[in-house]
């Protein structure tokens, strides 16, 4: 045991009348909801990178967080694990999330940073015997260290792309051995910085040789989990190749992958895409790509990714109500890919971050899966799509242009508009919400 939390006992659920700042107020990991347990439902994840990792810098200012565990030796390594643990503890969360560089020290070449990180991974094993939390994602850190600035898979530097395949292989064996449900690859330095130095063709051939080897090696080694990619449209990169949910499709299918790998589908870049994140949720699940996501938001005038955890129930809402309709998680989950304000250096702070999130999302799932129970929505939206049913309306799918026209003079085909009802629906949905 570390005194890092100082005694803080795990949050419990209270009810929404609780005056208990450590408890949960909506989070019931017990509680059926559609026939499912709402810990089953959400599968939330705590990353490591931001709770454990990140010192607090700003692009103005330094650290600012003053940890026990920070510097780069194993045993603080161990440290950061035991806390970690300890706060997975007291959150009660099934699962968490992390990058080779988050959770061991950098060596002084390839050999001796591979060895670090299957020490800590023994580490970690030895943990989750004994702890409830397991790994949602494993993921390399392929864009803080200055090798990779110019891309990890499309760098121009054959010597950047051998050591990027060596670092997945070695993150990939991590997250197997650890049993993960899912591998993560997020490319944030997969893009360019100025099209005058970039070979754009050469780039996404490389990145879709690499991502096929990904695939390729997660079947040699009997890996079950899936593989997704994280989208995101820029930053750090000026452009980042796997844009948003429609470009990495038009990827995966140019590469013949996309019953291979799936997507994790962040709140915050969605917005920086120019979406909701309900549109990237539903788009994914139209195309059969849902696998996971990245629950934090940014803030809406700043314009970047201020990796902020999830305050708006009525936005997670849409959210869960978009996951519900695709069936659910299945390998995935909720993870909160979320750092704390650099002002908020408390330990309580952290635990009261995250559980005051896990409630936010827990009274969204709950409204979702009432008007999803409620069916008065879907309905709405099969009565929209009602003339399709009639054969003859069906059979134009496989028709042509000359037989359509035909129809419409033989049949006197006149089209009346009828209402979308955006406003009554609109009114349905803040009845749940
Ligand atoms: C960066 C981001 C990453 C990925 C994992 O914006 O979201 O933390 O989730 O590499
Ligand atoms: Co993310």
């Amino acid at each position: 045991m570390t005194d890092f939390f100082k005694g803080i006992l795990p949050i419990a659920y209270e009810g929404p009348e609780s005056r208990n700042e450590f408890a949960f107020r909506h989070y019931n990991p017990d509680e059926v909801i559609l026939g499912k347990r709402m810990e089953e439902h959400l599968r939330f994840a705590v990353a490591y990178w931001h709770s454990f990792a990140w010192p607090g810098g700003d692009p103005f200012g330094g650290q600012t967080f003053d940890r026990p565990w920070f510097g780069d030796t194993m045993a603080l390594a161990k440290m950061k694990a035991d806390v970690a643990f300890e706060m997975f503890d007291i959150l009660g969360v099934p699962y968490f999330c992390f990058h080779d560089a988050d959770v061991r020290p950098e060596g002084a070449t390839f050999a001796e940073s591979r060895r670090n990180l299957e020490e800590i991974v023994d580490y970690f094993a030895a943990k989750m015997e004994s702890h409830r939390t397991k790994l949602l994602w494993g993921t390399a850190n392929l864009f803080s260290h200055r090798r990779f600035m110019a891309g990890a898979a499309t760098n121009p530097d054959p010597e950047v792309f051998a050591w990027s395949a060596a670092t997945v292989k070695s993150c990939m064996d991590a997250t197997h051995k650890l049993c993960g449900q899912n591998y993560v690859l997020w490319g944030g330095r997969e893009g360019y910085e100025t099209l005058l130095n970039t070979d754009l063709a050469r780039e996404s051939e490389h990145a879709g040789r690499f991502l096929s080897m990904v695939v390729d090696y997660k079947h040699k080694i009997g890996f079950k989990g899936a593989i997704l990619i994280e989208p995101k449209p820029q930053e750090p990169s000026k452009h980042q190749y796997d844009y948003d949910v429609a470009t990495v499709y038009g990827f995966l299918k140019r590469f013949g992958l996309e019953g291979e790998v799936k997507l994790n589908i962040e709140q915050g870049h969605a917005i920086l895409a120019g979406h909701s994140f309900e549109h990237e949720l539903a788009l994914a699940a139209s195309l059969g790509l849902l696998g996971s996501i990245d629950m934090n938001r940014n803030d809406y005038q700043s314009g970047w990714d201020t990796d902020q955890f999830p305050d708006s129930v009525p936005e997670m809402a849409r959210a869960y109500y978009e996951i519900l309709r695709a069936g659910g998680f299945t390998t995935g989950g909720t993870n909160f890919d979320a750092k704390l304000r650099r002002q908020s250096l408390d330990p309580e702070d952290l635990i009261l971050a995250h559980s005051g999130a896990m409630d936010v999302c827990a009274r969204a799932l709950k409204a979702a899966a009432a008007l999803f129970a409620d069916d008065t929505l879907e309905a709405a939206r099969r009565d929209r799509y009602v003339g399709w049913d009639k054969p003859e309306n069906q059979a134009m799918l496989t028709s042509g242009l000359e037989a359509i026209a035909a129809r419409v003079e033989a049949e006197g085909i006149n089209p009346a508009p009828r209402s979308g009802r955006q406003e009554r629906l609109e009114n349905l949905w803040n009845r749940y919400v």
